[in-house]
């Protein structure tokens, strides 16, 4: 089926021609493919608005959606090529800084695969997230563009004009196809600048931000960035939201709504605050078009639902009134309006949109303009309910619903782990690709040695690819007989890598004292940090330290060895995790809204050490604690402290002594022989004089829980049931499940 394509293109035939050729070839044919299973809407659509969609490659997972995985996989070796050299062809965009972005891509494959009809809106940034560089143990910051003349961004006719307050920006609209499993095709609506100018960019991702005729759509907004930074992202989000906004209305025009009945039409999510100026510009539409201001303000809420991904108030959006008369004039006296509407029925302060500093709080304007707000784990919701946005759910308890975040499967398990997904075929048939829940069946096979043989044959396989991966990208070597244990995700004190920092140390010291480990340990790394979040470079410096200092030490290093993966992102996470033996999830608890790394390392047979946090929490439930390792203190007991506000790291400090010992490792003499002076003391009086995400109290029981671990690990037998029970207990995760949810709860499609 390719051969003909090829032919057609490039007139040679498919063992002939190049990588590129057949890349590109491929290309097209998957595009052809799936255009020709459109979904079209009934009546009712939804929009699925965000500012980051982290998509990842798109080749595998759209042949396996399309059912044509083993054909052309086939085709490609008869030629003499293979389907992951053209893979490694394929430039990975990278449109999202984690979780909420990767979030927003299963959810797009899961609506497709249900045969739903619902749109992505979001931006088409140019150079996406920044490609990350080590250079003397230090986060360099490279642009990363994706976008070539043969991409999945198709150009639509759709044109949009937006206006800002001191100028009027031209759009156009690109569509990436999203392909359902066994099933139809929906779009990824982008929309771009079309005076974007890339030239702009200077040494590394350096720009100038005030000129944003030509910058808008440059980059991914590394999430908290500088003062100036902030401006430009306010013009995006107004771009996004008023190009989508217009296209909302026109599709809902052309199947037959006239605007009194948008909430019969339309449904919109709105992905976290950033797309929330979608409400005012709506409200303005509807109002230009005829609607009485009650009744537009009744159907935008009737139309628009919002989900809360963090309670960190520092990734609250509020956005002063300033920036809004100038970036868009339009919506700011409909703002106004709204906080008039709101201060006659209300007169607490703490429910009111614009607040006495003159500052909007969007996720205020969000709760009470919209008639769903929801949370994405139990836990999470249940403290918006209950402390962060309690003010909300005393006026409207109705809105407020969970929606346990989820996965696909498809990336995550048949594209990412190809012997574990060959062996649940074989042990329980293909079922649980479809239903996840049929996963379960699984559990059957929890006592049979053969089956457990198979799974520990299959994760050292894994291992091995992962070894030889890392050997081919970064040099290093690392030993597969030894236990992986991973933490990736964005860098951020709250997750507290600078905990698993302390434990190598704590380690490290052990080893160099004549207390050895059992069996090495491998400890492995993946994170960003937002380029300006200096803390976070800190410890990504600390990581790069001790894993140089480890590597030159002989005697430490046959048993203890640190990697730090560079420029972590979407294709190495599918390397890394059906590699892992052990998945850190060690959140302060209540600070991980959900976490979905988790479910993935779940999915793939590795067992969570963690905290009571996020998902980790429905982890817990769903294994028992035999197949978890669950430390530190609980969600109420750091809110409690919190609120006291009596927290004194030095106390844990001085208490205990490998503690302290740990910590002052970092700005010992043989550190700052490999370091920075300035990193790793900043580093370490900030840990000493503040730890505001409170890791020395769970120093102890982290260590110790390791440990059992670490231990247990010992007994292969026992260890491959705990990876049979979580892989059993997964399909919970399916992002099919948590999309079936908002649709029969909140978007009734
Ligand atoms: C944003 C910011 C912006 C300013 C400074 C610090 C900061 C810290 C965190 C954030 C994150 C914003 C929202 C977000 O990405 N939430 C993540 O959403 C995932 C999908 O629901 C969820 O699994 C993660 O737990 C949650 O952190």
């Amino acid at each position: 089926m390719l051969e003909e394509l090829v032919m057609e293109t490039c007139g040679k035939s498919l063992r002939d021609c190049s990588v590129d050729e057949a890349y590109r070839a491929l290309l097209k044919l998957v595009q052809n493919e799936a255009a020709k299973r459109d979904i079209i809407p009934k009546k009712k659509k939804l929009y699925y608005i965000s500012a980051e969609f982290l998509i990842g490659k798109l080749l595998s997972n759209n042949l396996i959606n399309l059912g044509l995985y083993d054909v052309i996989s086939r085709e490609l070796e008869e030629a003499g090529k293979s389907l992951s050299e053209l893979e490694e062809r394929e430039p990975e965009p990278s449109l999202g800084n984690g979780g909420l972005g990767r979030l927003a891509a299963c959810f797009l494959d899961s609506i497709a695969t249900l045969g739903l009809s619902g749109d992505g809106i979001g931006l088409n940034y140019h150079l996406g997230l920044f490609r990350q560089k080590f250079k003397k143990c230090k986060q360099k910051e490279k642009k990363n563009p994706w976008i070539e003349p043969d991409s999945w961004l198709i150009p639509s006719d759709r044109k949009f004009t937006v206006e800002f307050g001191d100028f009027t920006a031209k759009a156009t609209m690109y569509d990436i196809l999203v392909t359902g499993y066994e099933n139809g095709t929906n779009r990824l609506h982008l929309f771009d600048l079309d005076s974007v100018d890339e030239s702009l960019v200077r040494k590394g991702i350096k720009f100038d931000k005030t000129q944003v005729e030509k910058n808008l759509t440059l980059f991914l907004y590394p999430d908290d960035s500088d003062e100036e930074g902030r401006l430009l992202r306010v013009y995006q989000q107004y771009f996004m939201v008023s190009c989508g906004a217009q296209l909302i209305v026109a599709e809902a025009l052309e199947r037959g709504c006239n605007l009194h009945d948008l909430a019969d039409y339309v449904a919109i999510q709105i992905n976290d605050t950033h797309p929330s100026m979608v409400i005012p510009e709506l409200i303005r539409i509807l109002t230009d078009k005829g609607l009485a201001w009650g009744e537009a303000l009744k159907v935008v809420t009737e139309t628009c639902a919002y989900t809360n991904h963090t309670i960190l108030a520092e990734a609250l959006e509020k956005w002063p009134l300033s920036y809004i008369e100038k970036v868009a004039p339009a919506i700011l006296p409909i703002i106004e309006k709204m906080d008039k509407e709101i201060r006659k029925d209300h007169e607490e302060e703490s429910v009111a949109i614009i607040d006495k500093d003159d500052r909007i709080h969007m996720a205020r304007m969000d709760m009470h303009f919209c008639h769903s707000v929801n949370g994405v784990a139990y836990l999470h919701t249940e403290i918006l309910k209950n402390s962060e946005l309690h003010d909300f759910y005393k006026l409207y308890p109705e809105k407020f619903n969970n929606k346990t975040n989820g996965i696909t499967f498809r990336r995550w398990l048949l594209h990412c782990n190809h012997p574990l997904t060959e062996f649940l075929e074989e042990k329980i048939g293909q079922g649980f690709k479809k239903d996840a829940a049929k996963l379960a069946d699984f559990l059957r096979f929890r006592e049979d040695d053969e089956t457990l043989t198979r799974l520990a044959e299959i994760k050292r396989e894994n291992k091995c690819r992962l070894a030889a991966y890392l050997k081919n990208t970064q040099d290093v070597d690392i030993n597969v007989d030894s236990i992986f244990d991973i933490q990736v995700k964005r860098l951020h004190e709250y997750k507290r890598q600078q905990l698993n920092a302390l434990y190598v140390i704590h380690k490290y010291l052990e080893i160099k004292g004549g207390k050895l480990p059992k069996r090495p340990i491998t400890q492995i790394f993946g994170a960003k940090a937002a380029p300006a979040y200096q803390i976070a470079k800190d410890i990504i410096h600390l990581i790069l330290c001790l894993q140089k200092l480890i590597k030159e030490d002989p005697e430490v290093s046959q048993h203890l060895q640190v990697v730090m993966v560079e420029n972590y992102n979407v294709t190495k996470a599918e390397k890394l995790i059906p590699a892992c033996d052990i998945s850190e999830q060690i959140s302060l608890a209540s600070k991980e809204a959900s976490g979905t790394g988790n479910m993935k390392f779940m999915l793939n047979g590795a067992v969570t050490l963690g905290t009571e946090d996020g998902a980790n929490v429905e982890i817990h439930e769903l294994v028992g604690d035999k197949n978890i390792y669950v430390f530190g203190e609980d969600s109420d007991t750091v809110i409690a402290r919190y609120a006291r506000g009596d927290y004194c790291s030095k106390d844990y400090y001085k208490k205990n002594e490998e503690l302290k010992e740990a910590v002052d490792f970092i700005v010992s003499k043989k550190m700052l022989e490999i370091g920075s002076k300035t990193k790793l003391n900043r580093l370490y009086s900030e840990l000493l004089n503040k730890d505001w995400f409170m890791t020395f109290p769970d120093f102890p029981d982290y260590v110790e829980t390791k440990e059992r671990a670490f231990a247990d690990y010992e007994d292969e037998r026992e260890w491959a049931k705990k990876m049979l029970v979580n892989i059993a207990k997964a399909g919970f995760f399916s992002s099919d499940r948590t999309i079936a949810q908002y649709n029969e709860d909140i978007w009734h499609l």
